[in-house]
């Protein structure tokens, strides 16, 4: 009798243990993880411009399907159609995949079978967030890499734009953020660019009182539109999410928005809507606070739904399980 309920004690103490991650946790088994990772991000972000949004993307990509744990990374054979190939994830950055698959090389020639991909795809992108000027904030490591990745599990956990505004609050909210997290998290637009086939919609054809939608500003609605008069042709031309400062990790997005500068419908919603325009106005007026809350919300979104222990594996190949 005491001998079960010590066992069940220490099971539960295990448990709590596991489920918690370190922000060193690699000091001792790979001294250089913070190192490598540095250096890998630099030499590709320096080459690539495009990898810091590329990768930051990804990166919310994977933790809002089956939690922080690399499935978005693993590629589909035969046997099964992974994350990556659902049609929302063609664009996901080629070069993001790609500064993820560089690092994870590195680390293995230094400490074989040591760190997870998916404490690269978390650890790479604060640094590349950083390194373009966002805030830096703390990284919990010791994740496990998952063992599913489905593209039949993508649907309903990823946002997109033919949602509503109750729709995609009711999201975040299930995957553990208020309002006030969402419209910080949002704020990732302030960098990288979107495909014409995302915005025309709002450009041309509106609807039958207006060319395109009122509330964007004419000119700049003007120059997406010639950006993009050949885009059923030319699938690959896209415009930059931050018009004013694309390359720079600022607040510009919010301040974009009452302007109508905003490049996506999501974007736009975010000022009209009651319970986010209080959000967007503060971030417009106040950078700091904006860096603050972005921090603290990656900070939270590197731990949804994270796998430890025996839950999870650490991958040889970022984009095969173990096991095949
Ligand atoms: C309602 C929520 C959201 C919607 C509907 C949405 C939708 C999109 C779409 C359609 C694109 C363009 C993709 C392309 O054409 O290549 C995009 C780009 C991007 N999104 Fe979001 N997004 C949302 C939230 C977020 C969040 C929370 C983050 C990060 C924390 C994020 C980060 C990015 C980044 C960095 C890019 C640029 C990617 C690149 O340049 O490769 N988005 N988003
Ligand atoms: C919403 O958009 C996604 C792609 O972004 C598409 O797969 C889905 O069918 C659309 N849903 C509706 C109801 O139009
Ligand atoms: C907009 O509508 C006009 C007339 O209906 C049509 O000729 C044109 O192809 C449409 N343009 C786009 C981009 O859908
Ligand atoms: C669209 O195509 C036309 C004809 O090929 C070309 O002259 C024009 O420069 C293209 N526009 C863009 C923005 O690429
Ligand atoms: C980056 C990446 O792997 N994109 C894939 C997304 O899915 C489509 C199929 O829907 C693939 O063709 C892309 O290669």
């Amino acid at each position: 009798m005491m001998g079960s309920r010590l066992i069940a004690v220490l099971l539960l103490f295990v448990v709590v243990v596991n489920a918690k991650l370190t922000p060193d946790y690699y000091k001792n088994t790979c001294p250089d993880f913070q190192k490598i990772i540095r250096e890998t991000i630099t030499n590709k972000q320096i080459s690539t411009p495009t990898t810091a949004a590329g990768t930051l993307r990804l990166f919310m990509h994977d933790c809002f399907v089956e939690g922080c744990d690399a499935s978005v990374l693993i590629a589909s054979n035969s046997f099964n159609t992974a994350e990556k190939d659902v049609d929302i994830n063609q664009s996901l950055a080629g070069d993001a995949f790609d500064v993820i698959t560089r690092a994870k090389v590195a680390l293995e020639l230094a400490c074989p079978k040591t760190v997870s991909c998916a404490d690269i795809l978390a650890q790479a992108t604060r640094d590349l967030v950083t390194m373009v000027g966002g805030p830096f904030y703390k990284v919990w490591l010791g994740r496990k890499d998952g063992f599913v990745s489905q593209a039949s599990r993508v649907t309903g956990n990823l946002p997109t734009l033919n949602m509503t505004m109750d729709q995609i609050l009711d999201l975040f909210q299930r995957k553990g953020f208020a309002p006030q997290e969402f419209v910080a998290m949002m704020g990732a637009h302030t960098i990288g660019f979107s495909h014409c086939k995302e915005f025309t919609s709002r450009i041309f054809n509106y609807s039958n009182t207006s060319p395109h939608d009122p509330a964007m500003n004419p000119s700049y609605v003007a120059g997406l539109s010639k950006l993009c008069e050949n885009y059923t042709t030319d699938v690959t031309m896209a415009a930059f999410n931050d018009v004013m400062t694309p390359g720079k990790f600022d607040n510009m997005y919010y301040k974009n928005l009452p302007k109508g500068l905003g490049l996506l419908s999501i974007d736009q919603m975010m000022y009209t809507d009651q319970r986010t325009r209080p959000y967007v106005i503060q971030y417009a007026n106040n950078q700091m606070a904006f860096f603050e809350a972005f921090a603290h919300v990656m900070e939270k979104l590197g731990l949804v739904d994270v796998k430890t222990g025996r839950k999870g594996e650490v991958r040889s190949r970022c984009d095969n399980f173990n096991s095949l």
